[in-house]
């Protein structure tokens, strides 16, 4: 076991059973012109945390232990997409729509591909999902649990949205879940504070969250 340094208190860390989920750091959410765009956001803050997503993704490479990626995806019939997500607010375009990166959230088009600098390498998982929960409509808990995962370090975007959905799910199903902070972000500061805050109170009650120099040192 490996301690981690944490919020609420340390994590002891498993590295026989333990896999790095990356969330949805894909072309829709950071870039101009996808998803993230069209809902109203301003995507330059996510950007920003490419590097320390690269550098958690190295930490795990480097010490050969898996990794996931997800990405938020709909097939091109929007057979997977409720109208209830499709026509939700007033967006300028819709799931679906053609936009400057091909149609918006559909599997396959250029915006719904990782950002180059996170590229999966081969062997390592990929995960499309049409919810914001990484389990919901995905045979996802069947392959980790068939690898005999039981421990989850997270990152990617956003913070309260599919990031904090997804360790819900994650809790619910027996894991135990690690959200490394400078590897999330929100187009909200204030959201991804509180989405911190909510996870790591009462005691842990979705789970913990460390610093990346804490999980560095701690593999150091
Ligand atoms: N809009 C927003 O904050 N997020 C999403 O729609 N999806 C993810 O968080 N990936």
């Amino acid at each position: 076991m490996i301690t981690v340094s944490a919020r609420p208190y340390a994590f002891s860390l498993d590295p026989a059973h333990v896999a790095l989920v990356v969330i949805d750091m894909q072309r829709d959410f950071i870039e101009p012109g996808g998803f993230g765009a069209v809902l109203g956001n301003d995507v330059s803050r996510l950007t920003a945390i490419i590097p320390s997503v690269a550098a958690l993704l190295s930490l795990f490479r480097g010490q050969k232990l898996p990794v996931l990626h997800t990405r938020e995806a709909h097939r091109p019939d929007l057979s997977d997409c409720p109208p209830a997500k499709r026509l939700r607010g007033t967006p300028g375009l819709r799931i679906g729509d053609e936009g400057a990166m091909g149609r918006i959230l559909i599997a396959g088009e250029p915006g719904n591909q990782i950002v180059p600098e996170l590229a999966p390498l081969p062997g390592e998982m990929v995960i499309d999902k049409p919810g914001k929960g990484m389990f919901w409509a995905t045979d996802l808990h069947e392959t980790l649990s068939a690898k005999g995962i039981t421990q989850l370090v997270f990152a990617g975007v956003t913070t309260e949205v599919c990031v904090q959905t997804s360790m819900r799910e994650a809790n619910d199903r027996g894991y135990e879940c690690l959200l490394i902070e400078e590897a999330t972000e929100s187009y909200f500061p204030e959201f991804k504070a509180s989405a911190i805050e909510m996870i790591v109170a009462q005691g842990g009650i979705v789970g913990w969250a460390a610093r990346l120099q804490d999980l560095e040192t701690a593999f150091a």
